[in-house]
């Protein structure tokens, strides 16, 4: 991903040839054909994740017995994994980009490196909350992944085309590094640990998975209108569905009894 592309740059010449990718981005880059990516760091994530998961569905498609599918763009997961070569579970699996914390001055030693914000580990307040209803945005409930994984990506902002340098891939379970910070304040958001070697080496705040999960469930996330409305909808969907189970089966119920 090396930039935008401008169809017509100022300096255009035509036929364009290249013999390989350093060619042709040094090309269309005298051509003024290369724009930078967005620097926001939430578009400029969104675009190294849809091109981290392209990359991941291209090594998908290598792997016999794998099945897998793209999550939408504000669900949850990015990408979820199954099928025998992943020994007949579903796995989740989110991508989270996040920046280097900038410096004002060259790092003194011994100073701890973070990310420039929180990474999100999850909403806290929806499927999160409540991980054994299908909700809207996800593929399945929370509880059916066999496991949780996040790719996360760290950056160092630059003023290049593709304004990424120094690309670091960590993969971590979500609870490895979680923390009890929020992530916004404003959204009901799960925050991560933001010091790179807790990132790398998985020293989040909890003990154990346990602990991660029953804090955060417990946690007085703000929950809209909107959001409970949709709880309360899924709650009846699956009561009525659990009724319909027991009138096709009546013999369970009568030897429960
Ligand atoms: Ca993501």
């Amino acid at each position: 991903m090396a930039g935008a592309l401008r169809r017509e740059g100022p300096a255009s010449t035509w036929p364009l040839v290249a013999s390989n990718a350093e060619e042709l981005e040094a090309r269309l880059a005298a051509g003024g054909h290369l724009l930078p990516l967005p620097k926001e760091p939430a578009a400029l994530a969104n675009v190294i994740e849809v091109d981290i998961v392209d990359f991941l569905l291209a090594r998908l498609q290598l792997l016999p017995d794998a099945e897998y599918q793209r999550g939408s763009e504000r669900g949850y997961p990015d990408l979820e994994v199954g099928g025998r070569a992943f020994g007949g579970a579903w796995h989740a699996i989110d991508v989270k980009v996040a920046q280097r914390a900038r410096r004002s001055a060259a790092a003194r030693p011994g100073t701890t490196e973070r990310t420039q914000s929180r990474i999100t580990l999850y909403t806290g307040n929806t499927y999160f909350r409540h991980p054994t209803l299908h909700w809207p945005g996800t593929f399945r409930p929370f509880d059916d992944y066999r496991s949780h994984a996040d790719v996360i990506v760290i950056y160092t902002l630059t003023d290049s085309a593709s304004r990424v340098a120094d690309l670091e891939v960590i993969i971590q379970e979500p609870w490895r590094v979680g923390s009890s910070k929020r992530s916004s304040t404003t959204r009901e958001y799960i925050g991560a640990v933001d010091g790179l070697d807790d990132l790398r080496a998985g020293r989040g705040e909890f003990a154990t998975a346990e602990d991660f999960y029953r804090f955060w469930r417990r946690f007085p996330f703000r929950t809209s209108p909107g959001v409970q409305r949709i709880y309360e909808r899924l709650v009846a969907e699956q009561r009525a569905e659990l009724e319909t189970l027991r009138a096709a089966h009546p013999t369970d119920r009568a030897e429960r009894a």
